[in-house]
């Protein structure tokens, strides 16, 4: 199954930020797409919820230094 949610991110200053992030994201089991934009400071990520919570998406961000935060 596929879900598409939108996560604010604070703490990107350079491109190098958003594309580690993006990468980061990219490679965790469940994740379908993940695109990290540094100008609006938002990611958006397709997973698969019965693989990866959103929960732990939020983690995996949180582990690379930055922080989220959900978009409503
Ligand atoms: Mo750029 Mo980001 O030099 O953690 S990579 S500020």
């Amino acid at each position: 199954s596929n879900q598409v949610c939108r996560i604010r991110i604070k703490g990107m200053t350079c491109t190098s930020c958003s594309t580690t992030l993006e990468s980061a994201l990219q490679v965790l089991p469940g994740v379908h797409k993940a695109q990290v934009a540094l100008a609006t400071e938002e990611a958006e990520v397709h997973y698969d919820p019965k693989i990866l919570s959103y929960n732990q998406l939020l983690e995996a961000i949180e582990d690379t230094g930055f922080e989220a935060i959900l978009i409503s």
